[in-house]
């Protein structure tokens, strides 16, 4: 016994790694749908050992289904996310329309679970943006302890996060780079990605900072604790996978490294790889296909009172975005859902 489940955007970097990990992780599915825009019909992807073909979202009637899984961007997820559901299928949603909706929670398994229990009010349960997800995994355990006062964040973030094109334009401009007629124009992203860093995620806001920035202030706070202050730079690197994050940290408590390196060991969803020789940290291609956050190079910050610096390293289509929204499924089934 086990639930109906649709994959809404299944053929995207992230309703792909959906599809593969509800396998992995044998999430109980009775009936799977992948569910993708009328351009993509037909096209097959894979669920564990069976290929599946695309469905028209259009067309699909989500009347007696349990959990839709979305992952298309905002504006299509304000037609189909309401239609779903009013149909009474529980939607958990990676794009950024819901996340800041009082009604509706905004879940990191390893930080909230329990917050997915208020699902009801929309019938929408909130995937939280992918910088966020991995940084919250290592700071929960660490504001426990020591109630963290101010994060300052600088991101090295994946072209991945830009979607299949922004990956696309990395390999294309690395090609071109050493083929003199071929075209290296940015598209996707502001400037030239390969060989290159742009400090630029997202649109401007008001105040300077951009809305990547501003979605990992805002996140933060409502998924760890509304009192933590929290600013960050945002930066896209040349690496397909995986986002890093350097991280300094004021605490009101001391904290002492050797102490936060075991609670960090002890902590869910956490890999503590911090040994202070060559190699001995890890870096974003190291941690593809792996579902850890991982986190090194945790050191006391002696500038200021109760200061600590870590490097926090996960696979942005995992949990910071596909295995999140499968670990909220999970949450919700032995919390909320009865199997079908
Ligand atoms: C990026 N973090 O790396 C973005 C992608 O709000 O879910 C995810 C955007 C979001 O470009």
């Amino acid at each position: 016994m086990g639930y109906k489940v649709a994959v809404v955007g299944a053929t995207g970097n992230v309703g792909r790694e959906m599809l593969n990990i509800l396998a992995e992780r044998e999430f109980p599915v009775d009936e799977i749908a992948a569910l993708a825009s009328r351009r993509s019909l037909g096209t097959e992807v894979s669920f564990g050992d069976r290929t599946l073909k695309t469905q028209d979202l259009e067309a699909f009637d989500f009347t007696g289904w349990d959990i839709a899984l979305f992952a298309i961007g905002s504006d299509a997820t304000k037609t189909y996310a309401p239609r779903a559901a009013k149909a009474g299928c529980v939607v958990i949603d990676n794009s950024s329309l819901y996340r800041y909706d009082p009604d509706v929670p905004l879940v990191v398994p390893e930080v909230n679970a329990e917050a997915v229990e208020g699902y009801a009010k929309k019938n929408i349960i909130a995937n939280p943006n992918c910088s966020t997800a991995q940084m919250v995994v290592a700071l929960k355990p660490l504001h426990d302890r020591a109630r963290i006062k101010r994060v300052v964040v600088s991101t090295y973030q994946s072209v991945s996060g830009a979607g299949k094109e922004g990956m696309d334009e990395l390999w294309d401009q690395t090609k071109a780079i050493y083929n003199p007629t071929e075209e290296i124009e940015p598209k996707k992203f502001q400037k030239q990605i390969a060989f290159n860093v742009i400090p630029h995620i997202d649109v401007f806001m008001e105040d300077g900072s951009t809305k990547e920035e501003w979605k990992m202030v805002a996140e933060t706070k409502k998924i760890v604790d509304p009192a933590i202050k929290v600013t960050a730079t945002c930066v896209r690197v040349p690496v397909f996978v995986g986002h890093a994050e350097a991280i300094n940290l004021e605490f009101e408590d001391h904290l002492d490294e050797d102490e936060a390196r075991d609670i960090l060991r002890a902590a869910p969803g956490l890999m503590v790889v911090d040994k202070r020789e060559d190699g001995g940290y890890v870096t974003p291609i190291e941690c593809v296909g792996d579902f850890a956050t991982f986190v090194s190079r945790i050191r006391q910050d002696s500038t200021i009172d109760n200061g600590l610096n870590i490097w926090v390293v996960s696979d942005n289509l995992r949990k910071g975005a596909a295995l999140n929204a499968v670990q909220i499924a999970e949450a919700l089934g032995q919390r909320c859902l009865k199997k079908g």
